[in-house]
């Protein structure tokens, strides 16, 4: 179906000054969030204000059942900026620059770039440091961007109510509601340049990546957002009784497991409440990015991409964090909202995968030069038409220590392997228990579905090359 083919040409009859001009590419604004899951009140959440993603979400398609390639910002940010898969671009840590195994990777940013885009990145687009004030710059590629910026939160932002959670002992799991306004913290000034960005006359269409910062500890938003909620009324996380994780969610003795062992409720509505308030402030930013579409007319001639970089427990089976191969960590938020698309205004349950983002743009962008390796599929029907089905499976992978988890996701079930089994497999039937907390992997009446799914996850992981 080429439902969107006329994209531009759409974006022309939008503006009648256009008729008879070569039609301008569509412009592309690629919001990231950082350590975002699924607790959106577009997603249904039921405490969590996010009026701005809402709105976006009503405006654009939103899917419901999309899911990163690792759930960890380095290996996953690589994964969707590059098309490829964790396993293909050996990159699933951290601490490795993508340049280093993937010298000649040609990065989404860096098509458009090659296609005649003006191509800005603003704030965490690829990883960073541990937070917005870290200034080291070790995992740019100048080849990806134009122009650059990364924000710094000032030091009347970096003042406030706030402690953190683990007493000291880590760095991590630390909350501040700060003083002073938006424009204090890395996150506004980010959105303050955005807005300046799309108010700027250019002769060129535009790629404009903004990376959000929040709701990634540390979890610090100007107090307003905390305002916003009474933690009081929070229901915190149960798993049920003698509830424990077939395979260890974290390496042995790791030390976050420690400290959310020793969580009091206290903290934990603390945690809720401060990760709730990131949501909101990043929420705000984008908001001023829609509005700035708005104002510029850019709304019918820019595709708008939201997503977070991978899904977050949030409590769940006691783990603050992310890095699981749980439907937590995995399934991520992911709203496309191209001019004219059909499917806007409908949400989507189809499978989809990040790597599916790069062809999905290169695609309703008409760019050239694609690279053959890409291993996802545009998802440029599901954007006309988001009840059909996309793919059979989406496939997450985690390190732990030197074994590899690979999780599928079908319809109806979630399927893990560790080290291909030989350490252990997971099957859980989201049909009757999406929580995922009874693993059906080795009872006798679900081997054949546990052969299909081992084999799925073979065929997924080899994929159909372009
Ligand atoms: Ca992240």
């Amino acid at each position: 179906m080429r439902l969107l083919l006329s994209l531009t040409a759409l974006a022309a009859a939008a503006h009648p000054a256009l008729a008879g001009e070569p039609a301008r590419p569509p412009n592309v604004l690629f919001i990231v969030s950082d350590d975002l899951n699924c607790d959106l009140g577009c997603y249904g959440h039921m405490v969590v204000k996010s009026p701005n993603l809402d709105r976006l979400a009503a405006t654009g398609v939103r899917f419901d059942r999309a899911y990163i390639q690792y759930p960890v910002c380095n290996p996953s940010r690589t994964s969707f900026l590059t098309g490829l898969r964790p396993t293909t671009t050996r990159v699933m840590d951290n601490a490795t620059h993508f340049r280093r195994p993937l010298p000649d990777a040609v990065t989404l940013p860096e098509l458009f770039r090659k296609n005649g885009y003006e191509s800005i990145g603003l704030g965490k687009v690829f990883h960073r440091g541990l937070s917005p004030d870290d200034t080291k710059k070790e995992m740019d590629d100048p080849r990806s961007f134009d122009r650059v910026l990364y924000g710094q939160t000032t030091a009347a932002g970096n003042k406030g109510d706030g402690r953190n959670l683990t007493g000291g002992t880590l760095a991590w799991c630390r909350w501040l509601a700060a003083e002073g306004a938006d424009g204090e913290q890395a996150d506004g000034q980010l959105a303050d340049e955005a807005v300046k960005v799309l108010g700027e006359k250019r002769d060129k269409p535009l790629f404009l990546a903004v990376g959000f910062y929040r709701p990634h500890d540390p979890f610090q938003s100007p107090k307003k957002y905390f305002e916003l909620y009474d933690s009081s009324k929070f229901d915190l996380p149960k798993s049920p009784e003698g509830y424990k994780p077939p395979y260890p969610l974290s390496l042995a003795g790791g030390a976050l497991a420690v400290a959310f062992d020793g969580f009091t409720d206290k903290e934990r509505r603390e945690f809720l409440h401060a990760y709730y308030a990131g949501i909101s402030f990043m929420d705000a930013q984008v908001g001023r990015l829609l509005d700035a579409l708005d104002k510029n007319k850019l709304s019918d001639n820019t595709i708008v991409v939201f997503l977070g970089d991978h899904g977050y427990e949030l409590g769940v089976r006691n783990w603050w964090n992310k890095n699981t191969l749980f439907e937590r960590s995995c399934r991520t938020p992911l709203i496309v909202r191209a001019p004219g698309a059909k499917g806007n205004g409908t949400p989507s349950a189809a499978l989809a995968e990040f790597i599916d983002l790069y062809p999905t743009l290169a695609d309703l962008c008409a760019l050239k030069d694609v690279p053959k390796e890409l291993e996802g599929a545009s998802l440029r029907g599901l954007l006309g038409d988001p009840s059909r089905k996309h793919k059979d499976a989406a496939l997450t992978v985690v390190k732990r220590g030197p074994v590899l988890g690979r999780s599928v996701r079908t319809e109806r079930y979630r399927y893990t392997e560790w080290d291909g089994g030989s350490k252990g497999a997971e099957l859980y039937d989201h049909a009757t228990d999406p929580g995922e907390w009874v693993n059906l992997a080795d009872k006798p009446e679900m081997a054949k579905t546990r052969a299909e799914l081992s084999a799925l996850i073979k065929t997924t992981e080899a994929g159909a090359k372009r």
